[in-house]
Order: structure tokens, then sequence, then C-alpha cells
């Protein structure tokens, strides 16, 4: 199979491509990435004599249109990925998100190319803390941010392409990602990283907000598992029933570290800060016979802190900008 892997340099992409190196050495991957402030070569260091990277816009329609002409598979990970940049400056979303998603799209209707959509659950907007609901596939979209609804217009163009052109497309639904290789913008990394620099967490609001957290690699095992055994046309919700509140992942970082549990900051709180959001993964485990690996969340973050500490080479150049950003946001 030859694979075209869109944002295979950023967190998930790059965790996917080593996946499938280790897992499937019959799989040809070549790598189409813009290395944004995002994307980062070295992420993709451990797969680089097994991969072929492009380094190219997915809105650049002749580009991608030879790339999608030479792959069987297209799997699209690329995207402006972070919310509170996306209040700070919508346009790359709409550019990316959108226009770059069309331009995939367009291209795998003129060569018949298979093609799988990475998407988020944000799609859904968010839950009250106190409601026992979760998301499923029939919940109506509802995006809050600029980053969600983006990347909701996206899904809404795969699905469109779909029925109107009969392209082959899937599209997975996930909740938030940890693990190596993220950025340390995101909540997870940041925190680590601040403790390691010997500062402080930084919570947003009181820290309530609810997430629903999932390693990496079992993301993307579900992805595998939607490529070779996905029905065309469906949206399968991808979690691993990992709810937790900001503040409990805050104070368990710091006991990880042997910090006193209460060494954080609460600082200004994200506008229109997404409450909760939950997965019911029911359809992708019962459908497709997809379950999770990763039991413990603990053990899970404790291996992430253990990888952030090894490898300060790959998140180091980028501390003090993203604590610049931060700084001007009052966060
Ligand atoms: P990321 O920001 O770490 O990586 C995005 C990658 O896309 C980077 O390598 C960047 O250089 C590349 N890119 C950006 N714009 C591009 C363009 N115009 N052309 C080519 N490449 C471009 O993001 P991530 O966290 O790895 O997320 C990957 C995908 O998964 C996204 O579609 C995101 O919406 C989705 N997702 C993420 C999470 C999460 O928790 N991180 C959860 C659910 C879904
Ligand atoms: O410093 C922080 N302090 C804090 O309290 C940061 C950066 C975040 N937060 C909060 C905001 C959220 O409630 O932590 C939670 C997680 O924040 P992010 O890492 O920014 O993730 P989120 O906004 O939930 O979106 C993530 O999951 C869904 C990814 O960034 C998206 O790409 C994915 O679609």
């Amino acid at each position: 199979m030859r694979l075209l892997v869109t944002g295979g340099a950023g967190f998930i992409g790059s965790n996917f491509v080593h996946q499938t190196v280790r897992e499937r050495p019959d799989v040809e991957v070549t790598v189409l990435d813009a290395l944004t402030y995002a994307g980062d070569e070295a992420s993709l260091a451990p797969s680089a004599g097994s991969v072929t990277l492009v380094r190219g816009d997915i809105a650049d329609a002749d580009l991608v249109d030879g790339l999608v002409a030479a792959a069987d598979v297209v799997v699209h990970f690329a995207a402006e990925s972070h919310n509170d940049n996306s209040l700070s400056d919508p346009w790359p979303f709409v550019q990316t998100n959108v226009v770059g998603t069309y331009t995939i799209l367009e291209a795998v209707r003129r060569h018949g190319v298979r093609l799988h959509h990475i998407s988020t659950d944000e799609v859904y907007g968010d839950l009250e803390l106190d409601d026992p609901a979760k998301f499923t596939p029939e919940t109506p979209y509802n995006p809050s941010s600029p980053y969600s609804s983006t990347k909701a217009a996206s899904d809404l163009l795969v699905r469109a392409w779909v029925r109107s052109f009969g392209v082959e497309a899937t599209i997975s639904n996930c909740s938030n990602n940890y693990g190596p290789y993220q950025h340390v913008e995101k909540f997870i990394p940041r925190q680590i990283t601040n403790v390691l620099d010997a500062g402080r967490p930084k919570l947003y609001g009181t820290g309530e907000n609810v997430r629903d957290w999932i390693h990496v690699e079992d993301h993307n095992s579900a992805v595998w598992t939607i490529i070779e055994r996905g029905r065309i046309g469906e949206t399968y919700l991808i979690g691993a029933d990992g709810e937790q509140n900001n503040k409990d992942v805050v104070e368990l970082i710091l006991e990880l570290t042997g910090q006193p549990r209460d060494a954080y900051d609460l600082v200004s709180d994200r506008p229109g800060h997404d409450l909760r959001y939950a997965i019911d993964s029911t359809k992708l485990r019962e459908e497709l016979g997809w379950t999770p690996r990763y039991e413990g969340f603990r053990d899970g973050l404790a291996a992430t802190i253990d990888w952030y500490r090894a490898n300060e080479a790959w998140w180091r150049p980028q501390k003090d900008a993203t604590e610049a950003k931060y700084a001007q946001l009052g966060r």
C-alpha cells in the first residue's frame, strides 16, 4: 500500500508514521507537511530512513494532485490545531482546515483514491459538567471556536463529497490526545515543561473543565482499524473513557514530578472555553472490534513526563516563543 500522510510532521501524524513503520513494513509512507510552527522534521527522525517527506501546503492544488495520484490511501491529519491561536488569528484555520481539505477532496475525487479524514470531538460543542451524556455520531454539530468550526466545516465537505461525488472517505472524531511529540503550546506538555523548567503549571479559570484523554497510540490504532475495516461514508468516534478535569491532571503532573500538589497558578480563562467533552465510542468498538491498549491515565502520563524529560532538545526551541505568546494573552 502507498500511503500519503498529510500533517505527518505534527504530533499525532508523526506518531502515526512511527507506528506504521514499526508495525506495517509493507506500507510505503509519504508525508506531506508544510512544517509550520507546529510541524518539525525532528519528530520524524526515528522513521527517517523509511519515509519520504515532502515539504508543501495541502492547499497547493498542483502539488497535492501529483502526490494523491501516486497514493492508494490518504490519511489527512494536517490542520491548524490550537484553539487559543484560532482566537488570536482565525484566518490560517479557514485556509488550511477548510480550503486545504477542499483541495485534498478534489484530488482524491479526480484520482479515485481512498481518504480517511481526521477530526475532533470539538465539532459537537460542549456538554454540561453534571450531564451524564456523551457525544455519539448522532450528536448535532455545534462548534464553539474558530478552530472547531473550521474542523466542522471540513467534516461537512467530506460528507458532501462522499454523497455527491462518490468519494471513498471515512471520518473519525477523536477526543484529546496526549503522548510524545506534542507541541508545548498544548495543555499537558505545557504544564510538564513548565515544571521541568522550575516554573508553575497554568490553569485556565478554575480548572473545572473536563477533557476525555486518550493516548495517541490508541487514537492511531483506531485510525488503522477504520482504514482497514471502516464502512465508506461513515463517521466513527474515537475515545477511551478518559474523562478528567484539568485541575486533577495538573495535580497528577505535580505529584508525579515530586512537587507539592498546589504548586500551580490560576490564570485568566479562555474566551468561550468549552466545559466538557466526552466520547461514546460504542460504534467503533462494536462494529469494528477496536479496543484501546493504554489502560491507566496515570501510567501513560508518567511515561509522557519521562519522554519530555529525556527529549528536552526536541521541545526547548519552541518553549520561550510559546510562553511569550501566552504572556501577551495574560495566560
Ligand atoms: P499539530 O498542530 O501537532 O500538527 C499539525 C501538522 O499539520 C503540523 O505538522 C503542521 O506543519 C501541518 N500543517 C499545518 N498546516 C498545513 C498546511 N497548510 N499544509 C500542510 N501541512 C500543514 O496537530 P495534531 O494535534 O497532531 O492534530 C492532527 C489532527 O488531529 C488535526 O486534524 C486535529 O484537528 C486532529 N485532532 C487532534 C486532537 C488532539 O488532541 N491533538 C484530537 C482530535 C483530533
Ligand atoms: O495552559 C493551559 N491551561 C489550561 O488550563 C492550556 C494550554 C490549556 N488549558 C485548558 C484548556 C482546555 O480545557 O486545558 C484543556 C486542554 O487544552 P488544549 O490542550 O489547548 O486542548 P483543547 O482546547 O481541549 O483541544 C485539543 O483537543 C481537541 C486539541 O488542541 C485539539 O486539536 C483537538 O481537536
